[in-house]
């Protein structure tokens, strides 16, 4: 290990690579500051990284005992990294967004559960980044006693962080660094003085207050929903998930009629509906939709066509009604792309309201790389309010990510891309489980195809989704 450099000469490099700026510079926060930090520079100074990583963790008081070191994503990672390395300690990283797909886990690396983890960050404030490090960190049963930063602004992260039990280290303050760049010449003494005076002025900077989970208030049950649905088969729809306590809903997409027919017998008093794709049964005959609807009236489940509608209002009010299939005849709701702008709703209305259908809207879509988010999901729902007569809900995937979520509760949420554990196949279907998609991101419904059609036993699967799409909606709501 080379011998620690002086504090003075890590300050006048840091200076030197403009990692320490003065002037006048425009904070997130909105105010104004004299002074300017930006460490994420010294990753093209690997000699100073360096030198900054010992002399961080000699800044320790010796006692401090710690199994595994994590850094404040992203610039104290490579920092966390070095001193990984150099000291031999293993190291845990933290994912800063918790991929929606994938591996759910927001701590990579391993550990053991009452090990301790010391995190590393660069600056401080309020201390709220590295509360949002050590708060996962804590989650996955890891003890958070210590911090380590690199430069403490000294406006108000220690305190804050003692607050939440964590002793907060510094390498060096804002002040003693701006009195050590003011003897070295490199600061006018009034600027040395605009300095000190704003980091006085801005002495306690709150940890901001995290926004609340949009779940963690109690959501509305599917009962009271249903008084509230305008349209009649959203409303059936709520009323027969109270009464079969199911919220799963099948998507049948087999190779043949015959054995579609098969599944719908077997799963039947599993489901509160059940999603049909008719354009990919070879032996679809005129009937087929009679002899649905028959098990449908036994099992009391809705059926949905996939349809996926996306012309202009004239054309679809044809493929509606007409062709081959006679959707309107037989389903008791289908689905619609809003590409084509709300004449698509108009016309499917048109043919389907005088028989009391539903029409969900795709605001979003489960595939890798969609293009139905942002402004696109906005228009789905503004659309959606204003035929909320016809309109009896979504598909969707993370509706509590949603602006202004949640939405008018008379219209419900319904999630494909579902199974017992997340992933995706090849093609870029991407899974969540059903805990997820009803507790974490606020939908209604999960519509579950492979993970019921391939398994074993597809009736005792269909219960496996159900109790658990049905565990996560009472949490929730009770
Ligand atoms: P799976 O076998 O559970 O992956 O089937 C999902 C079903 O949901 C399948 O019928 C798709 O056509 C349907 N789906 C979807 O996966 N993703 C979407 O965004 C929409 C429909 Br819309």
């Amino acid at each position: 290990m080379s011998s620690s450099p002086s504090m003075e000469s890590l300050v006048l490099q840091l200076h030197e690579i403009s990692a320490v700026k003065f002037g006048n510079f425009k904070l997130k926060s909105g105010i104004l500051s004299p002074i300017y930090i930006d460490l994420r520079l010294i990753v093209s100074y690997p000699t100073l990284l360096s030198q900054i990583s010992q002399t961080l963790i000699s800044s320790l008081p010796p006692s401090t005992h710690y199994d595994v070191v994590c850094g404040v994503p992203y610039t104290a990672l490579p920092i966390a990294t070095c001193v990984s390395v150099s000291h031999n300690v293993p190291m845990l990283m933290r994912r800063k967004e918790v991929k929606d797909y994938g591996t759910a886990k927001s701590i990579e690396g391993v550990f053991s559960k009452d090990q301790t983890c010391l995190v590393i960050e660069d600056l401080v404030t309020s201390g709220a980044s590295v509360l949002e490090t050590a708060e996962p960190l804590r989650a996955a049963g890891l003890k958070v006693q210590d911090a380590v930063v690199l430069i403490d602004r000294e406006q108000g992260g220690r305190e804050n962080l003692e607050a939440k039990g964590i002793k907060l280290h510094a390498m060096i303050k804002l002040t003693e660094m701006v009195r050590i760049l003011r003897e070295k010449g490199k600061v006018e003494e009034e600027m040395e003085g605009l300095v000190l005076r704003f980091l006085e002025e801005n002495r306690m900077v709150a940890v901001p207050k995290p926004k609340p989970k949009p779940v963690s208030v109690k959501a509305l049950g599917f009962g009271e929903r249903a008084k509230l649905a305008k349209n009649p088969t959203g409303k059936r729809l709520f009323e027969v998930m109270v009464e079969k306590e199911s919220n799963l809903c099948l998507a049948a997409d087999v190779g043949t009629a015959k054995e579609l027919l098969d599944l719908a017998e077997k799963v039947g008093q599993e489901i509160c509906m059940l999603k049909t794709h008719v354009d990919i049964l070879p032996d679809f005959t005129p009937d087929f939709g009679s002899k649905l609807r028959s098990i449908a009236d036994k099992y009391n489940f809705l059926i949905f066509e996939d349809r996926k509608f996306a012309d202009i209002g004239n054309t679809v009010t044809m493929q509606y009604e007409g062709g081959i299939f006679h959707i309107l005849d037989w389903a008791d709701m289908v689905n619609a792309h809003i590409i084509s702008g709300p004449g698509i709703v108009d016309g499917l209305k048109l043919k389907g309201l005088p028989r009391g259908r539903g029409l969900l809207l795709l605001a979003e879509m489960s595939s890798a790389g969609n293009l139905a988010k942002g402004d696109y999901t906005a228009a789905a729902i503004k659309i959606a309010e204003d035929h909320s007569d016809f309109v009896v809900g979504f598909i969707s995937v993370n509706p509590a990510s949603w602006p202004g979520a949640p939405i008018n509760p008379a219209l419900i949420q319904a999630t494909p891309g579902v199974q017992m554990v997340t992933g995706g196949d090849a093609l870029g279907q991407q899974y969540n489980t059903p805990y997820s998609v009803i507790y974490d991101r606020g939908s209604d419904i999960i519509i579950v195809g492979r993970g019921i059609i391939k398994a074993a036993n597809p009736a005792e699967a269909a219960r496996q989704y159900r109790l658990q799409g049905w565990d996560a909606y009472l949490a929730k709501c009770t």
